[in-house]
C-alpha cells in the first residue's frame, strides 16, 4: 500500500498517492488544468507549460512534473497563472494554421480545448505576427497524414515512438525557429523505418497526425481484434452498417489501448464488396448462387452418405470458441468421425504435445504483462515486432527498464537490434544449441538444486546425455563459438526470474517437438517455471488458436485437452449429447490430405481456412481437394481452397457475431456484435447448427452463442467457472474452475500437470533437418511472415493501405549470394525446389546468413507453399516450414514478359 498524501487544491482537500504528480491528482478528481504534452504513458517532459499552477509561495510551477506533498496549498487558477497561460498558448496558436473548423481533429484536440478554456479571444491573437512554419503536408503513408504546420512541438509523438514502440522513427531536427518534427534524413515517413502503428497519431494532442479514413463514430462496440494471437482488446466505431472508426481499448488488460498497423488500421474487409452473401453450389464447374434452403439440403444428403471414416473436418483458429466447439460436436457426435483437426497442426502442434510431456500443459505458462518485469528474456525463433507486434512492447518495455533481452534467431530481426546477446545460429539447430547452453548450465553448476530436487525428474539422465556432448561438434553444426553460448547460459540462468519467449522458429521443424523440450529443459534446470515472469512461453499464432485447441478440434482430445481414448471421458461426452462416440484419435491434418489425396476420404468440410495456400507442397493439396467427391467450404470469402469447393458457405466475420477468443495467455475474451453480416451470411455456429438440424439430429437447438458456451463450460473443467457475466468487463484465464476461481494468469505454481506432477527431463539428440543444401539446390528457404499481410491474405489483401506498403512477394538474399549471382535487388528470379517453381523479385537482406534465402506466404501469385517440403515431425505431424531447399535463376528480360 502506497502512503496517502493529503493536500489542497484550490482550497479544497484532497488526497492521494504518494508519489502522484499535481497533475495526476487533478485529472483523477475531475479538474481541468489545461496541458498538451502530457500523455499518461510517458514520463512528464514539462515542455508546454501550460499546465503550470502556483504554490503557496507565489511560485509557478509545472504539475506535471511535480508531485504533491503532505500540507501542500495550490491554487489552478489565479491572474497571474491566467496572464502567463494566456501568453504561452496565444503564441502557439499564432505559430499554428488556424483551419480549426475544417481540421479532422476538430472536438479533439487539446490546443482547442485550453485556448477556449483560457479564453483567448481573436482580437488579442491578431496583434500577434501570424507566422506559420512552411512544412509541407506529409501524405506518404497510406493510413494517416503529418500536417507539421499544425504541431506544437509537444515531443509526444517522438517520446511514444522512443520509448513505447522502441522504433525511433521520428525526432525534433533542426534548430530555434526551425525546430520541427523530422524523419532520419527528413525523408517522407513512408520511407523511414516507421512500422505505421499509429501510436503516435493517437497520441497527438492537435491535428497534426491525423488518421485517414476515420470518422466520428455514431456509436461504439467493445470487441477483440481478429488477426494474431495477442487478442488486443478494441473499440469499433460505427455509422449506420459501417465501421469508421477503430481505437484500442485503454481499459485492456492486454494492450493498454496500444495497437498495432493491423489491428487499427486494417478493417477494410470487412464492408469489402467481396465478401460472399450467399451459399454457392457449384452445376457444370460454375458457381451458382442458391438459397439458404437449397444449400443446407444438398449438404444434408451427401453428409449422410458419407459418415465415419469417409467424412473429415478442418476447424477454424479464426472462429470463436462457440463455433469450435459445434464443429467438432459435429464431426464427432453427428458424423460419427473422429477425423477433425486445425491449423495448429501447421503451427504449435509440437508445443501442445512437447509441452504436455514436459510439464503437462502446452500452454503460455505466464501472462502477456509479466513479461514486462522479467529479469532476463530468451526470444528464440520469434519474430515478435512483426508477428505479435502489441506483445514485443513488453519486451521493449523490459529493456528500457533494465531487463536483459537474448534474442536466437537466423536472421537478424528487428528486435536483436534490443538484443544484450545475439545468436544467429544454423538454421535447424536449435536441439544442439539449446543442449550447448544446457550443457554450460549443468557444468559450470548454475542450475537450481532445489528446484530439481523437489519439481523434476530425469535429471541425471539428462546429465549424462550432456556430458557426451563434444564442444566441437556443437560449435560446428550451430555455427555459434562456445564463449558466446556460454554468456548465453549465464545471462539466462542468473536472469531471476528468466523468462522465454517462443514461436514457429522452433516448432515448425521436422524435430519440432524435440526443440520444445529442449526448451523446457532449460527453464526446468534453473527453476523457471511457476513465478512470477518466468516461464515457457509459446506464442500463438491466430487470433484463437489457443481456444480452438481448447476447444478440441483436435484428433485426439475432447474440448479441455481430455482425452477421446479415456473410456471415463467418452462416456461424459456420450451422456451429454445423447450420441454415440468413437474412442479412437482421428487423423491428423497431413493424414486427411494424404486420404483425400488417395481417395479414402470421401467427404471433407472446411471452415475458415485456407489450406491451398497454407499447407505444404500445395500441389498434392490441390490434387487432395479435387479427389474428394464431396468438398463444403464455409468462409467470410471466395478464397483460393472455396473456389475448389462443391458448396461454399458464407460465414458472418468477427464484427457480426458474438462469442469468445481465447488470447495467446489462455485469456479467454467477450467478442461482440458489431454491425449486422452482409447479405444472407450467418455466423458459423448458425451455420453449423443448421446444418445438424437439416440431417434431423437433436443437440443444436441454440439460440445464442452464449447457450453452446454454457454446454462447453459444463463439460470443460478448465473452463469450468467461466460465463458470459464474468467476461463482461475483463477476460479471464484458464484454468478457472469454479464461479470463484479468479482464473490463472501463472501455471505451475505448485505441480506441474504431468501424471507425476513433477517436470520431467528429455534427454534430446540432434537431428539434422530433412532437406540439405546440395549442388542442385544449394539455398535454404525459410518462410515467414511480414508485419503488413496475414497469412494467405484472405484478409489483409482487401486493405489497399496494406497493399501499399507491402503488396509484393520478394525472395530475400544475403548480400554477397546476391553478388555472386549478379543480384543487385529489384530482378525477377525463378525459385525451384524438388515440389515446384514460382517467381518473385529479389530484395537484398544483409539479416540473412549466406546460403539462406526467406520468402513470406501470404501472396497467391507467388505462393512460397508451391516450394516447401511435407516433412514433419514424426510426434505432431507439423510440416518443416521452416527449410526447404531450393535453387534460383535470374530470368532474362524475355522470359519476363511472358
Ligand atoms: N503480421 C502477421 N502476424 C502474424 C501472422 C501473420 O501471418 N502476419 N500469423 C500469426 C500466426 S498464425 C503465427 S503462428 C505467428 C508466427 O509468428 P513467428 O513465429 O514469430 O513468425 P515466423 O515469421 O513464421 O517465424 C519466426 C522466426 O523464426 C525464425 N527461424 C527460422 N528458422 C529458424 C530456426 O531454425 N531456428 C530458430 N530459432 N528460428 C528460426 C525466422 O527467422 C523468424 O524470424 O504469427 C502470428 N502473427
Ligand atoms: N510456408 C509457410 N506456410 C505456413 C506457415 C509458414 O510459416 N510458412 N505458417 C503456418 C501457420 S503457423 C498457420 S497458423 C497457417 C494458417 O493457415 P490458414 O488458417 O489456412 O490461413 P488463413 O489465411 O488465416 O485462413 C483463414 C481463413 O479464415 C477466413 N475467415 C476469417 N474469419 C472467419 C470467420 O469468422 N468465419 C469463417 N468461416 N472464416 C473466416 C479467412 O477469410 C481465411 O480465408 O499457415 C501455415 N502455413
Ligand atoms: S506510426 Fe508508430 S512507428 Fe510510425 S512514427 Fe508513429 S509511433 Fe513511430
Ligand atoms: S506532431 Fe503532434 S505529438 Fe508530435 S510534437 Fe507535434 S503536436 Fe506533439
Ligand atoms: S498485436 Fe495482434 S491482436 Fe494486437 S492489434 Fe496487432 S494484430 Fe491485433
Ligand atoms: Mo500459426
Amino acid at each position: 500500500m502506497k502512503k496517502k498524501i493529503k493536500f489542497l487544491m484550490d482550497g479544497l482537500e484532497f488526497e492521494a498517492d504518494e508519489g502522484t504528480t499535481i497533475l495526476q491528482s487533478a485529472i483523477e478528481n475531475d479538474i481541468y488544468i489545461p496541458h498538451l504534452c502530457y500523455n499518461s504513458q510517458l514520463k512528464p517532459y514539462g515542455a508546454c507549460r501550460l499546465c503550470l499552477v502556483e504554490n503557496a509561495e507565489g511560485r509557478l510551477i509545472t504539475s506535471c512534473e511535480n508531485q504533491v506533498e503532505e500540507g501542500m496549498e495550490i491554487k489552478t487558477h489565479s491572474m497571474k497563472l491566467n496572464r502567463v497561460k494566456k501568453m504561452l498558448i496565444s503564441l502557439l496558436i499564432s505559430n499554428h494554421e488556424k483551419n480549426c473548423l475544417s481540421c479532422t481533429q476538430s472536438d479533439n484536440c487539446k490546443l482547442q480545448e485550453a485556448a477556449s478554456y483560457l479564453q483567448v479571444n481573436e482580437n488579442e491573437l491578431e496583434n500577434l505576427r501570424q507566422s506559420v512554419k512552411d512544412v509541407p503536408r506529409d501524405e506518404s503513408n497510406p493510413f494517416f497524414i503529418r500536417d507539421l504546420k499544425k504541431c506544437i512541438l509537444c515531443g509526444i509523438c517522438v517520446q511514444v515512438c522512443a520509448d513505447i514502440m522502441g522504433v525511433n522513427a521520428i525526432d525534433f531536427g533542426f534548430r530555434g525557429y526551425d525546430t520541427r518534427i523530422t524523419t532520419f534524413g527528413d525523408k517522407d515517413i513512408l520511407e523511414s523505418n516507421c512500422v505505421s502503428c499509429g501510436e503516435c497519431v493517437e497520441a497527438c494532442p492537435v491535428g497534426a497526425l491525423v488518421s485517414r479514413n476515420s470518422l466520428t463514430p455514431a456509436r461504439e462496440v467493445k470487441t477483440i481484434c481478429p488477426y494474431c494471437g495477442v487478442g488486443c482488446g478494441i473499440y469499433l466505431g460505427i455509422r449506420g452498417g459501417e465501421i469508421v472508426s477503430v481505437r484500442g481499448d485503454p481499459e485492456s488488460m492486454v494492450n493498454q489501448g496500444k495497437l498495432c498497423v493491423k489491428g487499427r488500421f486494417a478493417y477494410e474487409f470487412i464492408n469489402h464488396p467481396q465478401r460472399l452473401k450467399k451459399p454457392l453450389i457449384k452445376k457444370q464447374g460454375k458457381f451458382e448462387e442458391v438459397g439458404w434452403d437449397e444449400a443446407l439440403k444438398l449438404i444434408a444428403d451427401k453428409f449422410s452418405k458419407y459418415s465415419g471414416n469417409e467424412f473429415a473436418s478442418i476447424a477454424s483458429a479464426k472462429c470463436t470458441n462457440e463455433e469450435n466447439y459445434l464443429l467438432q460436436k459435429f464431426t464427432r457426435g453427428v458424423m460419427e468421425s473422429p477425423h477433425i483437426d486445425h491449423c495448429a497442426r501447421l503451427c504449435h502442434a509440437p508445443s501442445v504435445v512437447g509441452l504436455s510431456r514436459s510439464i503437462g500443459s502446452g500452454a503460455m505458462s505466464n501472462s502477456i504483462a509479466e513479461i514486462g518485469q522479467a529479469g532476463c528474456i530468451m526470444a528464440i525463433g520469434t519474430n515478435t515486432t512483426v508477428s505479435h507486434p502489441v506483445l514485443a512492447l513488453q519486451i521493449i518495455k523490459a529493456v528500457k527498464t533494465g531487463s536483459k533481452l537474448i534474442v536466437i534467431n537466423p536472421q537478424k530481426i528487428e528486435l536483436a537490434k534490443h538484443a544484450d546477446i545475439f545468436l544467429q545460429h544454423n538454421p535447424g539447430s536449435d536441439v544442439a544449441l539449446l543442449m550447448a547452453i544446457a550443457k554450460v548450465i549443468v557444468d559450470e553448476g548454475l542450475y537450481n538444486q532445489s528446484f530439481i530436487e523437489e519439481r523434476t525428474e530425469n535429471f541425471l539422465k539428462l546429465k549424462k546425455s550432456l556430458e557426451i556432448l563434444s564442444w566441437d561438434e556443437l560449435e560446428h553444426i550451430t555455427g555459434v563459438e562456445k564463449e558466446k553460448i556460454r554468456q548465453t547460459a549465464y545471462m539466462y540462468a542468473e536472469g531471476d526470474p528468466s523468462s522465454i519467449l517462443y514461436a514457429m522458429g522452433i516448432t515448425q521443424h521436422s524435430h519440432g517437438t524435440d526443440n520444445v523440450l529442449a526448451v523446457s529443459n532449460l527453464a526446468l534446470l534453473t527453476g523457471n517455471l511457476g513465478r512470477e515472469s518466468s516461464g515457457v512461453n509459446p506464442l500463438r499464432g491466430q487470433n484463437n488458436v489457443q481456444g480452438s485447441c481448447d476447444m478440441g478440434t483436435l484428433p485426439n482430445v475432447f474440448p479441455g485437452y481430455q482425452s477421446v481414448e479415456d473410456p471415463e471421458i467418452v462416456e461424459k461426452f456420450q451422456k451429454a449429447w445423447n450420441m454415440h462416440l468413437k474412442p479412437v484419435n482421428g487423423m491428423m491434418l497431413s493424414e486427411i490430405f494424404e486420404k483425400a489425396r488417395s481417395g479414402d476420404l470421401k467427404s471433407l468440410y472446411i471452415m475458415g481456412e485456407n489450406p491451398l495456400l497454407s499447407e505444404p507442397d500445395i500441389q498434392k493439396v490441390k490434387m487432395a481437394l479435387e479427389n474428394v467427391e464431396f468438398l463444403v467450404v464455409q468462409d467470410i470469402f471466395l478464397t483460393e481452397t472455396a473456389r475448389q469447393a462443391d458448396v461454399v458457405l458464407p460465414a458472418a466475420s468477427f464484427a457480426e457475431k458474438e462469442g469468445t477468443f481465447t488470447n495467446t495467455e489462455r485469456r479467454v475474451q467477450r467478442i461482440k456484435k458489431a454491425i449486422i453480416a452482409p447479405g444472407d451470411s450467418k455466423s458459423d455456429w448458425e451455420i453449423i447448427s443448421a446444418i445438424a438440424k437439416k440431417m434431423e439430429k437433436s443437440g443444436f437447438d441454440f439460440k445464442s452463442a452464449e447457450e453452446i458456451f454454457s454446454e462447453m463450460t459444463a463439460l470443460t473443467p478448465i473452463y469450468g467457472g467461466i460465463s458470459y457475466d464474468r467476461l463482461e468487463n475483463q477476460g479471464l484465464h484458464w484454468p478457472c474452475l469454479d464461479i470463484d476461481d479468479p482464473g490463472t494468469p501463472i501455471l505451475h505454481q505448485n505441480q506441474f500437470n504431468t501424471p507425476s506432477h513433477k517436470g520431467i527431463f528429455h534427454p534430446l539428440e540432434y537431428i539434422p533437418s530433412a532437406e540439405i543444401p546440395d549442388e542442385e539446390y544449394p539455398f535454404i528457404l525459410g518462410t515467414g511472415r511480414s508485419l503488413y499481410q496475414y497469412h494467405t491474405g484472405s484478409m489483409t489483401r482487401k486493405v489497399n493501405g496494406l497493399n501499399y506498403i507491402d503488396g509484393e512477394e520478394f525472395l530475400e538474399i544475403n548480400p554477397d549470394d546476391a553478388s555472386n549471382l549478379n543480384i543487385k535487388g529489384g530482378e525477377w528470379l525463378e525459385i525451384s525446389s524438388r515440389r515446384g517453381t514460382i517467381r518473385a523479385r529479389s530484395r537484398i537482406n544483409p539479416g540473412l546468413l549466406s546460403g539462406c534465402v526467406s520468402m513470406t506466404f501470404h501472396f497467391q501469385e507467388a505462393p512460397a507453399n508451391c516450394l516447401t517440403q511435407t516433412a514433419r515431425d514424426p510426434v505432431s505431424g507439423t510440416p518443416e516450414l521452416k527449410i526447404s531447399t531450393v535453387k534460383i535463376r535470374v530470368l532474362s528480360e524475355d522470359e519476363i514478359d511472358i
